[in-house]
């Protein structure tokens, strides 16, 4: 898929590190993953995206932004999704010139210690993806139900959508800003989980060379997780249409 082998690509420097953490109400979550992003990548910034989190979160993140200048929060007017939210981080950063955008959960799941891992990664590629589903990567206390549904829906998009990769739905992930600009960032409406495949699908289907590193992923222990209903569903009918309209385009598009 790629234009030229992955082998004959030599990939620029990765420049300045923004890793986006979007958060609702993780009041007791904030301090701890920031604190800890810092200090496993000193030369990192962070930007935290808060959805006016009733819980006072976004307080607590400019307590933290006032005494560490590379520290940043955007406040955001309501809770619209953790896509939205990373949309308007990701704009927010090339803005200001990253070079890199990462991904990152505020609850612990992703550790800030393997970051540097993925960033190593990124050197060879276009975007990194942190994956439970390869051999290295596991979650720990996770319920089962959880793992099912996390692992089927990877398999269902991975087929549906003929992506080869594992694990689809995570949100530790690295991107070099060229990539960001390069899959059409503008046309993404996708609000919950599906955001993260439909960004990795886009990001395959535009060439980019994706690379997975394996994670091991830390179920939270402070505060709620937003999944939803809503979100399964949502998730669930975006990837089929996109699966449906892909493979009949493709079966148009044949040739005799
Ligand atoms: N800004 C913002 N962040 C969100 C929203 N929904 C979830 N998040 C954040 O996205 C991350 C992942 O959500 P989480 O509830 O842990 O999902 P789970 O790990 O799948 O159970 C956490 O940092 C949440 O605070 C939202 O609507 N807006
Ligand atoms: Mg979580």
């Amino acid at each position: 898929m790629t234009a030229v082998n992955d082998e004959q690509r030599t990939f620029g420097p990765l420049g300045r590190v923004l890793v986006i953490i979007p958060t609702y109400n993780e009041a007791e979550n904030v301090k701890p993953i920031v604190q800890r992003v810092r200090a496993a990548v000193p030369d990192a910034h962070v930007l935290v995206a808060d959805d006016n989190s009733p819980d006072g979160t976004g307080k607590l993140a400019d307590e933290l932004a006032a005494e560490d200048s590379q520290v940043h929060v955007l406040h955001r007017k309501g809770k619209e999704g953790l896509g939205a939210a990373y949309l308007a981080g990701f704009r927010w950063g090339i803005d200001e010139g990253y070079g890199v955008l990462v991904e990152m959960d505020a609850d612990g799941s992703h550790q800030p210690e393997e970051l540097p891992r993925l960033l190593t990664a990124l050197k060879s590629a276009d975007l990194v993806l942190g994956s439970r589903w390869i051999p290295g990567g596991r979650v720990v206390n996770w319920p089962k139900s959880r793992e099912y549904l996390s692992r089927g829906g990877s398999t269902y998009s991975r087929l549906l959508l003929d992506v080869p990769i594992h694990d689809v739905t995570g949100g530790y992930r690295a991107f070099r800003k060229e990539t960001l600009e390069g899959l059409g960032m503008s046309e993404v409406a996708s609000a919950g989980y599906c955001f993260q495949v439909d960004l990795a699908w886009r990001a395959v289907k535009a060439g980019f060379h994706v690379v997975e590193v394996p994670i091991t992923f830390v179920e939270r222990e402070r505060g709620d997780s937003k999944m939803s209903r809503n979100i399964v569903a949502e998730a669930l009918w975006r990837v089929t249409a996109w699966g449906v309209s892909s493979r009949a385009s493709k079966i148009v598009g044949r040739k005799p």
